[in-house]
């Protein structure tokens, strides 16, 4: 018996290699605000559709991982206090009945024992700021489990990047030594979530989605056991004004060490307050990365199936 539930169009275009793009639930759940999130979690779906991809919303409702939600599926994961599950958090929500939105971490591991390889989300968890301490400071230890899981997960992540709440440069560093794969999406610098551009350059730059697709197979072929991070940056007069984004930010990090926020509840405290503080702007700008992954993750998928049904 099959510990995972998949809707019936997931298994059914699965089972015919078309194209299907996971989503998380996490940032539905904890990353946006309601009630424009129940509305983000439909419009990533209908997207997908739009472009002939099936979607698979990720989350686990009331015990069982399920890929690819039904209209009260995605309600739930919007409208409920749902835990926020990473990857540990998988057999105990399973073994109590109980419920909770997936990280990317979880989404892409539940993704690829599904035999999805393809998954669109906004940023990727990183190295948060502080991980490592300083002369003042012990070390958090805080790096998100979305990095050792992509290490061992056979799937393409389409990202903005990490968010510029996280240490980019550290985040970069861990993703070399877990020997994870990073391209720039018609780009050779790292994006920062809300702005185009880190300081960051990589190594390496793909122009579209069927040198994704080829890269991805020649994986599978060398035995590769790692996912890969595809950084796509929102395009330039989408982004956030960079001035105003690292005022805000400035604030948010006082205001977490203020109320001394810990562990899991660092990301979306700062998401929150961000949203707050610059009145709404990091939301739409959030909203506008998240829709333009999905597009991409969906001209990889599709990439991927003409592949899979030529070979
Ligand atoms: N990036 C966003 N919004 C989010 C997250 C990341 O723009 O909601 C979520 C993702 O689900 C990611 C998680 O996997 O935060 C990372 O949390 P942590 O740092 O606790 O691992
Ligand atoms: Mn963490």
């Amino acid at each position: 018996m099959s510990p995972l539930h998949l809707s019936d169009e997931v298994a059914a275009a699965l089972a015919d290699s078309r194209p299907v793009v996971a989503l998380e639930s996490t940032i539905i759940s904890h990353g946006l605000p309601r009630p424009r999130n129940l509305d983000a979690a439909r419009e990533f779906e209908s997207i997908l559709r739009e472009k002939g991809v099936t979607p698979a919303t990720i989350a686990v409702l009331d015990g069982v991982p399920r890929i690819g939600l039904d209209d009260d599926g995605v309600r739930r994961i919007a409208d409920e206090e749902l835990a926020k599950a990473s990857v540990r958090d998988l057999p105990i929500l399973a073994a109590r009945g109980g419920s909770g939105a997936t990280t990317v971490a979880a989404t892409a591991h539940l993704a690829a024992l599904a035999g999805i390889r393809v998954f669109a989300t906004g940023g990727l968890g990183g190295v948060h700021r502080g991980a490592a301490g300083s002369s003042e400071t012990a070390a958090t230890f805080d790096e998100s489990a979305d990095l050792p899981t992509l290490a061992v997960t056979p799937i393409t992540v389409v990202s903005a990047g990490v968010k510029s709440v996280l240490d980019i440069g550290a985040t970069l560093e861990r993703l070399e030594t877990l020997s994870v794969p990073v391209v720039g999406y018609g780009t050779s610098i790292f994006p920062a979530f809300w702005l185009r551009e880190s300081g960051y350059e990589l190594d390496w730059r793909v122009e579209g989605a069927e040198e994704v697709a080829a890269i991805m197979a020649a994986r599978d072929e060398l035995g590769s056991r790692q996912g890969i991070v595809v950084a796509n940056p929102i395009p330039a007069d989408e982004q956030w004004d960079p001035a105003d984004h690292d005022r805000v930010l400035a604030q948010a990090f006082a205001a977490a060490e203020t109320a001394g926020v810990r562990g899991k509840a660092v990301t979306p405290f700062l998401l929150s307050f961000i949203v707050d503080a610059s009145g709404g702007r990091s939301l739409d700008v959030n909203l506008d990365l998240a829709r333009n992954n999905v597009r991409v993750a969906a001209d990889i998928a599709a990439a991927w199936s003409a592949l899979r049904r030529a070979s």
